[in-house]
Order: C-alpha cells, then structure tokens, then sequence
C-alpha cells in the first residue's frame, strides 16, 4: 500500500490515483473547457455542485486557487476579509489574495476547535468611517487543518453565516476536506455547505485524484469567477483528463474515508500510548494526528521525523515539538501497527 516504498504521512495530498482511476481517466470524453465544451468537466461541475446543494460549480486546478478566486470574486482592492489566524488562507497560501486581489485579512483568533467565536468576529466587522477597510467577507475552514482535522458542525456554520448575512456579509468555507467533516459526522456534505456563499473542496487529497478542487456556489458568483479564474491562467482546455479523476472520486471514493479516520484514531491511540509522545485525543476527530514530543525526549520534532523516515515513515514536522500524520487510502492499518513499532523504537532512550 505504500508510496514509493514510504508509509507516507506527511500529507493526504501525497495520494496518487489508483489504476480504476486511471482507467477512467483515460476514456474520459473531452474538449475545450475555456469554450465551455469538456463534457467532463461539465459533468464533474454538476455533480458537484448539486452534492454541495449549490447552484453551480468550476474546475479549478488547486484548493488554494479556488479560495483564491473565490475572494477575488467576492471581493474588491481594499476590502477587508475576517479570517482565522491559523487559517490556510492566512497562513499556506502565499498571502495571494494580498498579492493579487489587494484584500486586506483581519485575523481573528483560532479556537482549538478549529472554529472562529462568534464575539471575536461580531467585533472585527468595521463600522461605516471612511477610516476604516470595508468588511466584505468571513471564511471558515472546514475540516481545520491546523487544530487537527477538527470538524466544524452544520449549527456552527448556520451560526456563522447569519452572522455574516446581518451585516451584508458574505461566507466562504474553505472546505478542502469537507467530505472528511461530512463524513465524520455522518451527514450530508450539502448541511456542511448550504448557508456559504460559496465553498471549495478538494479532490486532491483524501479522494485520491492527482489534481483538482470544484468551486461551487451561485450562477451569478461561478460566472465571475470563471472571468477570475481565466485571468489567473486558470483557464484549462481539454482538462476533463483531470476532472475525469474527480468524476471518479465523487462516484467511488467518499464513503471509505471512514477508514481514513479509524485508521488516525487507532494511530493517535497508539501514539498516546508511547512514552515521550502525547496526543490531544479530542482533536482526533478525521484523517489527521497532530502529537507533541515531551519535554524529556532529548530531541526534538525535526530530529524525530529524520528518525521515522530512515525506517520508512515519513511525516512533518509543524512546529520545533510537534510533528503531523496524516491518514489516506495508501495507508493500510497494518502500516498503522508498522509506524507504531517504529516510533516506539526510534523515541527509546
Ligand atoms: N494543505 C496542505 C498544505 O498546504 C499545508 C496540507 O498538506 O495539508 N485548504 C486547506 C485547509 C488545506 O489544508 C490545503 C492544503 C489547501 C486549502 C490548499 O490546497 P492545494 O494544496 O490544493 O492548493
């Protein structure tokens, strides 16, 4: 099950498609897809779009490109965005709305819950003085990467968003590994979705497919963004090659993500089990383990990743005593037991 010969948890990202995926791939029907003619990528839009509960959706080729048009197009130069001070979207993605679209980011505090609360956003939207940037837009992510995978609820999210609409707000979840909430909670992904704006999700990551995230959200909002999306060099051709893996993972793929997050809680279990390491358990809530090294391991997170990868397993190292695994279907539970023994041996003193 391995990658190259790694039990590889640096990142769901690492999945590559499996040969059922490549198969589809490679009878995918295509076309022009700037002139709006790839019937596959046409129909992975739709689909989509109507598992999000939206009206209508865009390929684009990353998550972080799709949270970038998504506040291009909600957004003008100078306006202001509220976002988590742990977000990807404030930390992981270049500071491009900054860069490209001028949008001012007012960070707000990250519960370790992955959510936002409520009164920190109520007082970060700015009042009507010409002093002040103009509040335009709040995003959540959903799973929160850095709190762990967390998952944020369908109340929450309800609560965010009437929150946004009262004061003319609009809300964008980034919701790179909505499927993975979804899942956990054992609901429908659209309740994770319905009260944004606008949303994007990943195929890229636990689904499986090499490349690809679906911008979804109103028709007026998908045809801005396609003029935004064209404008950033987004605008592919005969991609349905691509989107034909996310047809796919749609089809074939969300479901078994469940196993995904057994497969962490048996890992993190193990982990809090192995004398040095220590694990937040309630944080353990997807595909994702987050686990510190105690203060009397005599090294530290990096020392510890370049361990496990001379063994075989490799994973990052997020900050100078905590390091992250990340679960996904090239990671079988037998690896679970292997990465276990591993670092049991390798943080021995
Ligand atoms: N996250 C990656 C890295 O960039 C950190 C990872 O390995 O977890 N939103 C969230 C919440 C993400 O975690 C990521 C990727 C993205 C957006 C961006 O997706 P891509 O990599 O497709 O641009």
């Amino acid at each position: 099950m391995s990658i190259n010969n790694f039990i590889d948890l640096r990142s769901d990202t690492v999945t590559v498609p499996t040969n059922e995926m490549r198969a589809a791939m490679a009878q995918a029907e295509v076309g022009d897809d700037v002139l709006g003619e790839d019937p596959t990528i046409n129909r992975l839009q739709e689909m989509a779009a109507a598992r999000m509960g939206k009206e209508a959706g865009l390929f684009v080729s990353s998550g972080t490109m799709g949270n970038l048009i998504a506040l291009l197009t909600h957004c003008g130069r100078g306006d202001e965005i509220i976002i988590g001070d742990s977000s990807h979207i404030f930390i992981n993605e270049a500071g491009g709305s900054a860069a490209v679209g001028g949008i001012h980011p007012h960070i707000v505090p990250t519960q370790r819950d992955g959510t936002l609360r409520l009164e920190d956003v109520a007082a970060a939207i700015r009042s009507d003085d010409e002093h002040h940037p103009i509040t335009r837009l709040i995003a959540i992510e959903n799973t929160h990467n850095r709190s762990g995978g967390t998952v944020l609820t369908a109340e929450y999210t309800q609560q965010v968003a009437d929150l946004a609409h009262g004061h003319g707000l609009v809300l964008h979840i980034d919701g790179a590994r909505l499927f993975n909430a979804a899942v956990a909670l054992g609901i429908d992904v659209a309740a994770l979705a319905r009260a944004a704006d606008s949303v994007t999700f990943c195929l890229s990551k636990g689904l499986g497919a090499p490349v690809g995230s679906v911008l979804c959200g109103s028709q007026a909002f998908i045809k801005t963004a396609r003029r935004r999306r064209k404008m950033l060099g987004g605008g592919m051709r005969q991609a349905g090659i691509l989107a034909a893996a996310g047809v796919y993972a749609l089809d074939h793929r969300v479901d078994r993500l469940k196993e995904d997050h057994a497969n962490a809680r048996r890992l993190a279990e193990g982990i809090g089990r192995i004398p040095g390491l220590c694990v937040d358990m309630a944080a353990v809530q997807t595909n994702m383990v987050y686990f510190d090294l105690s203060d009397d391991l005599p090294f530290g997170a990096v020392e510890l990743c370049r361990l496990a990868e001379a063994h075989g397993v490799k994973m990052f190292d997020v900050a100078p005593r905590t390091i992250r695994a990340v679960i996904h279907c090239w990671v079988s539970s037998a690896e679970i037991e292997t990465t276990l023994q591993i670092l049991s041996e390798v943080t021995k003193l």
